[in-house]
């Protein structure tokens, strides 16, 4: 039975969940409500030993998410913009289990900032992904300017978030923002393909890895081939790392339990 909060649709299908933003009427813009919800469930989903990765898509055919939510931003002081809401996305950032979005129609300003907090993107191939902040007199203010220079490099960042030029599904595929372009409306059934082959691997080794790919955007390349040597040598504390090796010399196939 899929679980509902106000704005979030919780889907549990071990060891896979979909969490649905779920305001369609207007085109799953991100109020301030929404996005505490948004981090609550992945956060509770994140503690959860039988769900292995997490799909994000948004409800109806049209959005993703169409960004922060402007009428509720439009009189807002600076202190809240910079308090309250800025704590949710960050819980966000620190989801340690693999997040993928599947994103159908609209990701723009925050819709697309929020796509890129997760891990592998599935696009339809309606889907458009923009920064369209600069038409209403303000800049991406959830990462949006950082993780797309990052991401397509310093030109293509540019544009997008200097013009708010969107990028078609297509684009963002030859660009390297998204992992895989699908006829339109089965995004998140690719979505959970993608998340079932992520789930049946060793657990400790995908949060592992999750945290070390991570580590690049942040870490001197030194820094992060020393944080990656660590975590590797960590792996042979674990259960999971001596089931995999065994099969492998076995010619079986390996049990992992995440331990
Ligand atoms: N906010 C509020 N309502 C929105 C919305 C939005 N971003 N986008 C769409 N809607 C609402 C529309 O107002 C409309 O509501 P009703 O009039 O029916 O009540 C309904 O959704 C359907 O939208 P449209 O009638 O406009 O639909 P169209 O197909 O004609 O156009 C569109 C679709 C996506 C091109 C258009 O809706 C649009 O341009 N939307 C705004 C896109 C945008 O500018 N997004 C960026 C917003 S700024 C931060 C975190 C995040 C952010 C900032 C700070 N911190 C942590 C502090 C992020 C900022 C942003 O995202």
């Amino acid at each position: 039975m899929p679980e509902q909060q106000q704005y979030i649709v919780v889907e549990r299908d071990e060891p896979i969940a979909v969490v649905t933003i779920n305001r369609p009427d207007k085109l799953n813009a991100l109020n301030w409500g929404l996005v505490a919800e948004l981090a609550d469930q992945l956060e509770a989903l994140d503690r959860d030993d039988a769900i292995r990765c997490i799909v994000l898509t948004g409800a109806g055919n049209k959005a993703f998410a169409a960004g922060a939510d402007i009428a509720e931003m439009s009189n807002a002081t600076p202190v809240q913009m910079a308090t309250g809401s800025f704590q949710s996305w960050d819980r966000i950032r620190r989801i340690a289990t693999p997040i993928i979005a599947a994103v159908g129609g609209y990701a723009l300003g925050g819709g697309n900032e929020l796509a890129m907090h997760a891990d592998m993107i599935v696009a339809s191939e309606n889907a458009q992904f923009g920064q369209p902040e600069i038409l209403i007199g303000v800049m991406p203010g959830a990462g949006g300017t950082q993780r797309l220079a990052r991401t397509l490099g310093k030109f293509r960042a540019m544009e997008i978030c200097l013009t708010a030029r969107r990028v078609s599904a297509q684009e963002a595929l030859d660009w390297g923002l998204v992992n895989r372009v699908v006829p339109e409306g089965q995004h998140v059934e690719e979505a959970k393909r993608l998340a079932q082959e992520v789930a049946k691997q060793a657990p400790v080794a995908v949060r592992f890895i999750k945290e070390a790919v991570l580590a690049a955007y942040e870490t001197p390349l030194q820094d992060g081939l020393a944080y990656e040597k660590r975590l590797f040598a960590l792996l042979f504390a674990t259960e999971d790392q001596k089931e995999g090796m065994r099969a492998f010399l076995a010619k079986e196939k390996p049990t992992f339990q995440g331990r």
